[in-house]
């Protein structure tokens, strides 16, 4: 594997299953892997879990990790070629990127949409920089349009909770104060398109996501009817996307926050969210909190998905 930021690029995903099953049962089995190999995680925006589960998940291989966060003490990047650079950025991505690839072997990359222009971030030009000129394999540690070590980790916990055959998961977008990126649903509904669920999206109008994630998706603008036998609610706050209002709240209606009443409509359903969760206005302190939550062990199976897509790289 020399690149993963789409479900597709974990191949058959019921092998990829199996795979992260066996690796989360015995997650030191493959320390000679990453021998005398060393992951560089490259940071342009904050984080805990990607940050800790993927320095594990190397651990765990036996490698060295190196982890850089941009914009604390490294130089400030240019990204456009062409740029006369005599502004406040003095190094421009197409050194720094080659001489960060020196140093390393396996690269990992968080660069959130800057929603100043959507061409650009649906071109994900700052991943696909590293991708292009880095020579070594690249994964995305949430880019500006996919998280997938985030769906892939939803995907496993989805696999371990179910209680029937295909479950009804539905993906409900819920209220939150300030701009986020679009990278969390459209991953979670890419791969939810290609696994083995009754998948149904449920948001106000105007916050349609990118047809290219959603395809042939379930979209429910009625909340109530959406949760309706649910098995598992995965709830998330996201910017709008169709033009002209790409990056614009839309809505901050406390309506569609996840409360009891409403997970009171599914059939007992899980809840998940990626984290980091606004409390009541994503989702009330009682979900939560609830014995139906399984936000915690969402986030203990980041480190199988990075395990699993570096153990492949390496
Ligand atoms: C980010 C987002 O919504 O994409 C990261 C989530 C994993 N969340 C925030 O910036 C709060
Ligand atoms: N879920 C997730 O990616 O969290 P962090 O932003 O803390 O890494």
């Amino acid at each position: 594997m020399k690149v993963f930021t789409n479900v597709k690029d974990l191949g058959d995903l019921n092998v990829s299953l199996k795979e992260a099953l066996e690796i989360k049962k015995n997650r030191f089995a493959y320390k000679h892997l990453g021998e005398n190999k060393t992951l560089l995680m490259v940071f342009f925006n904050s984080s805990l879990r990607t940050r800790l589960s993927t320095q594990k998940a190397a651990m765990n291989l036996g490698m060295n990790t190196m982890v850089l966060d941009v914009n604390q003490g490294a130089w400030k990047l240019e990204t456009e070629r062409g740029v006369v650079m005599d502004g406040d950025k003095p190094e421009h991505m197409l050194e720094a990127i080659p001489v960060m690839a020196c140093y390393c072997d396996v690269i990992g990359v968080r660069s959130f949409a800057q929603f100043e222009n959507k061409t650009d971030d649906y071109s994900e030009k700052i991943l696909n920089q590293f991708i292009r000129y880095s020579g070594k394999p690249v994964f995305s540690m949430e880019g500006a349009t996919t998280h997938p070590l985030q769906a892939f980790a939803d995907l496993i916990t989805i696999e371990e909770y179910k209680k029937k055959e295909r479950p009804k998961v539905v993906l409900t977008w819920a209220p939150h104060p300030r701009v986020l990126p679009q990278a969390v649903p459209n991953s979670f509904a890419d791969f939810m398109n290609e696994a083995d669920v009754d998948f149904v999206i449920t948001h106000p109008e105007g916050y349609e996501l990118d047809e290219k994630f959603v395809r042939g998706a379930k979209i429910e603008y009625n909340q109530h009817k959406a949760f309706e036998g649910a098995d598992f609610i995965y709830a998330k706050n996201w910017a709008a996307y169709s033009d002209p209002n790409y990056g614009k709240i839309l809505s901050k209606d406390r309506n569609w926050t996840v409360d009891e009443k409403k997970m009171s409509l599914t059939d007992k359903a899980y809840f998940m969210h990626c984290l980091p969760v606004r409390r009541n206005m994503i989702v009330t302190d009682d979900v939560i909190e609830s014995p139906q939550s399984i936000v915690i062990p969402e986030a203990a199976n980041r480190e199988i998905s990075a395990q699993l897509v570096i153990k492949r790289m390496l």
